[in-house]
């Protein structure tokens, strides 16, 4: 029986990834951080089968326990600061996370395989963040990384000592540059899940109005569910290798607006959508587009939910959670 340690079990990407794994047989481990986790009974109900083993990514010795107890053949590094606008306020936080807590894992592998080097298999959860400031339309591996966040920086170190630990040691590590993936348990911080609980409350009248920051950003949205098919895929390839995983399509805030009013019958949100300049960024990324043809040729991975039907899936699933809440 196959053995995975997910980091990040508690997110939306480790909730999937459990399940995935779940239905493929494997025995799965999660590491969950914090002495009282509110996440716990969320994982508890989904992933009834998994081992919750106590951790942090800052605490090196954690992961080597985790590590022992797990003895995994797989190792999905997904945990982190991942809210890039919190970034900039924690900077320091999200380096010893982000960056500094994927050194750690790939540390404590290194020390756990001994001998073994390629024993265990890694991913790191890298991001198109990476790109920032985009040094070319559409954004492939091969790309230059140009981080416009304390975030991107931080995944840019981690990306880039998951490739020197596969070469300086012959780890088998891959990371797999995902871009923004989105589902009904997408944090509420989010942009596509802000919209798509405003929406439904407004659709029942429990609010007037949405604010929100740069309606002309544009990202490539997929749906999470099939992102993490795309992590397991490369982690079944004999050699370690970088994917670019995206729907190769990209879209603006306000076509985002434009599908989630839709969805409740109105066409026209100009009146209940305001800005407000405390959701802009320092720094913004302002368009980010994948190439995935690599990982579509390679692994033969493919989306399977486009743009629309995503935020409608958002946006109904909403719908029922505010009609049960008082
Ligand atoms: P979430 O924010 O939903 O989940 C982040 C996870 O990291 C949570 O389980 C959180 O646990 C955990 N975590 C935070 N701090 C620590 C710590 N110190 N030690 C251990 N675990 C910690 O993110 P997603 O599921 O959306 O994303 C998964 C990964 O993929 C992240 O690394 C993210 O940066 C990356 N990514 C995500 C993309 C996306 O569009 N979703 C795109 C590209 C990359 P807790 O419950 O304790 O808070
Ligand atoms: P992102 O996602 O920064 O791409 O990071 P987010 O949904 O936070 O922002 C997307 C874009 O929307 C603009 N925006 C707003 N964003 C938020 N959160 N709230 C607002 O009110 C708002 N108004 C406009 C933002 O400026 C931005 O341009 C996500 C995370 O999951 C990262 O961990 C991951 O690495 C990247 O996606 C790929």
């Amino acid at each position: 029986m196959k053995r995975a340690l997910i980091t990040g079990i508690t997110g939306q990407d480790g909730l999937y990834l459990g399940e995935l794994l779940t239905q493929k047989g494997y025995e799965v481990f999660g590491l969950v951080r914090g002495q009282n986790n509110p996440k716990l009974e969320l994982v508890h109900a989904l992933l009834p089968q998994a081992t919750l083993v106590f951790g942090d990514l800052t605490d090196l010795s954690s992961l080597i326990r985790a590590l022992g107890v797990a003895q995994p053949t797989e190792v999905y590094n997904l945990g982190a600061v991942s809210f890039v606008a919190y970034s900039w306020e924690n900077a320091a936080l999200t380096t010893d996370v982000t960056a500094k807590g994927a050194l750690n894992m790939l540390e404590a592998i290194r020390l756990y395989e001994g001998a073994n080097a390629g024993s265990v298999r890694f991913y790191q959860a890298s991001s198109s963040e990476m790109f920032g400031k985009a040094q070319e339309v559409p954004q492939r591996e091969a790309t230059l990384l140009w981080p416009r966040s304390p975030y991107g920086v931080a995944k840019a170190f981690a990306h880039h000592m998951t490739i020197n630990y596969r070469e300086s040691y012959g780890m088998h590590a891959s990371s797999g540059v995902l871009f923004n993936h989105e589902s009904p348990r997408r944090g509420p911080e989010f942009v596509t899940r802000k919209v798509s609980q405003a929406v439904a409350r407004i659709a029942l009248g429990k609010q007037q109005t949405l604010t929100l920051g740069n309606l002309d950003a544009s990202r490539d949205w997929g749906f999470a569910g099939d992102y993490v098919e795309a992590m397991w895929l490369m982690m079944q390839q004999d050699v370690a290798d970088d994917y670019v995983i995206s729907t190769d399509e990209t879209h603006n805030l306000r076509s985002l607006l434009d599908v989630a009013f839709a969805r409740i019958g109105i066409d026209d949100w100009s009146g209940y959508v305001k800005q407000d300049a405390k959701f802009m960024r320092p720094a913004e990324v302002d368009l980010l587009v994948g190439d995935s043809s690599k990982a579509r040729a390679a692994l033969g991975w493919a989306p399977r939910v486009g743009f629309t039907e995503l935020v409608n899936m958002m946006v109904d699933t909403d719908l029922t959670l505010q009609a049960d809440q008082a």
